[in-house]
């Protein structure tokens, strides 16, 4: 099935962080793609990427990225799909450095920016699915559902001295 949600990182380290992304895709049954591209080290392939994502049939890209985090900023330079940042909790900086190359963008060019870490991946990937639902409306239940069962979870564990 062709890829709707087109996820990318800065390295191979991200994944980490960016298989909670891909997970609950997984989850959601949203067809997806992943793939390693950097800003920095392989500049070209983001080009190649960002120009062909829309005539290859994807309609979001979630950019995760760490450190001096130009890749979702970039990536949104070249194409006019909707581009979701996840700044990647880096050692040095805890991610602060990460969140606030992603999130500064100068008025012009938006990067729509998530949480640091994990919370940021998952919430990517739910906000991803958000928006593909406007047009493929069978992805909307699968949200509402997952809405349904962390809703039920809470409430079925409402002391937390209980497993
Ligand atoms: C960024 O540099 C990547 O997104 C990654 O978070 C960070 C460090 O990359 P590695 O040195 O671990 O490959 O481009």
């Amino acid at each position: 099935m062709t890829a709707l949600v087109g996820i990318i990182m800065g390295s191979t380290s991200d994944w980490e962080t960016m298989r909670f992304a891909a997970e609950t895709l997984e989850q959601l049954g949203v067809p997806h793609s992943v793939e390693v591209v950097s800003a920095h080290r392989t500049p070209d392939k983001l080009f190649h990427y960002a120009e062909s994502a829309h005539s290859k049939g994807l309609e979001v890209i979630i950019a995760g990225a760490g450190g001096a985090a130009h890749l979702p900023g970039m990536t949104a330079a070249k194409t006019t799909l909707p581009v979701l940042g996840v700044p990647i909790q880096s050692k040095a900086l805890n991610g602060m450095d990460s969140l606030l190359s992603i999130v500064q963008m100068p008025a012009g060019i938006p990067v729509g920016t998530l949480a640091i870490g994990k919370a940021g991946a998952i919430n990517a990937a739910l906000l991803a699915t958000a928006i593909i639902s406007n047009k493929h409306q069978q992805y909307r239940a699968a949200l509402e559902n997952f809405r349904a069962t962390q809703t039920e979870n809470v409430l079925a564990h409402a002391d937390p001295r209980d497993e």
